[in-house]
């Protein structure tokens, strides 16, 4: 409660900002992608985790009005990058179930920014699958339709849910942190097996993957060579704000 009053101060004062993290390339480690990542800068409590806030975001019902902010000022900035890298954004179950309200919000994004849709990734977690209703089908299939990239985030740690990547509609899977941190660890033959099996799965369907939670220069090693094309996490680089000039621009309104 005392959370959700806040953040409607949060909305109207623009204390949330996006930090972006990148995605590199594990055979040369140049950026491929930088995920947009949510930030509430609370003016006594300091850094609110998205964890804590997003559910309170989805249960006052402002999501759609957030979400659509992350997705207009994602494309925006991406517009700017020299490197051309893609931009992914966070889409949660409640966004993608407004079906309809979400696809136009990625299209007018792309359309204010004139970022091409395919350098756009929405990265969805499998509790999307939960319900399996015909509305998130049709929406994973607009979007697919606009051009846009889609990517099954978290992987692996829900009940993976593979009949979902049977639809043809990802282009990419990211494999959680957690099997990241132990495929690395010697002597962890069920998490290489696992991951050696999703990389199987991945290069059966044409998806690329990406290794979440890189903190070593060994996990970078490791997953690197069992076959993983992507590599993110701290070791490349924390999620970071893109500072000074502009930064009022940058807030949301
Ligand atoms: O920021 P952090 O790295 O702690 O992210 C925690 C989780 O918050 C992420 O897994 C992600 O799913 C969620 N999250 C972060 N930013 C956004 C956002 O812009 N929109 C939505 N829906 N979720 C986000
Ligand atoms: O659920 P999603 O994968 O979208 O969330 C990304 C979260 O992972 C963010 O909260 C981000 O801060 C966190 N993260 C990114 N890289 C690392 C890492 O190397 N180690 C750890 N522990 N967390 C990371
Ligand atoms: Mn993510
Ligand atoms: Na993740």
């Amino acid at each position: 409660r005392a959370l959700e009053s806040d953040l409607r101060s949060a909305l109207k004062d623009g204390q949330l900002s996006l930090a972006y993290q990148p995605i590199v390339d594990s055979a040369d480690h140049h950026v491929i992608a930088r995920e947009a990542l949510l930030r509430w800068t609370h003016p006594v409590r300091g850094d609110v985790p998205p964890d804590l806030f997003v559910p309170v975001i989805e249960d006052a019902g402002l999501i759609g009005q957030v979400g659509n902010w992350v997705l207009r000022e994602a494309c925006r900035e991406a517009a700017a990058w020299s490197d051309g890298a893609r931009v992914a954004v966070n889409v949660s179950s409640a966004q993608l179930a407004a079906g309809p309200l979400l696809v136009g919000h990625v299209m007018h994004a792309l359309g204010q920014s004139g970022l091409s849709a395919e350098r756009l990734e929405l990265e969805v977690t499998e509790s999307i699958f939960l319900a399996d209703d015909s509305t998130t089908r049709a929406t994973l299939e607009q979007l697919c339709a606009i051009g846009v990239r889609l990517v099954l985030d978290d992987f692996g740690m829900g009940y993976s849910n593979y009949a979902c990547l049977g639809h043809g509609h990802f282009s990419k899977l990211k494999i959680d942190r957690s099997f990241t941190a132990a495929a690395a660890l010697p002597g962890r033959k069920a998490e290489r097996a696992i991951v050696e099996s999703i990389l199987t799965l991945a290069r059966g369907l044409e998806l690329d993957v990406t290794a979440e939670g890189i903190e070593t220069a060994e996990q970078a090693r490791v997953m690197a060579a069992l076959g993983c094309g992507q590599l993110q996490g701290f070791l490349f680089g924390r999620p970071t704000i893109p500072d000074d000039l502009g930064q009022a621009d940058r807030r949301h309104r």
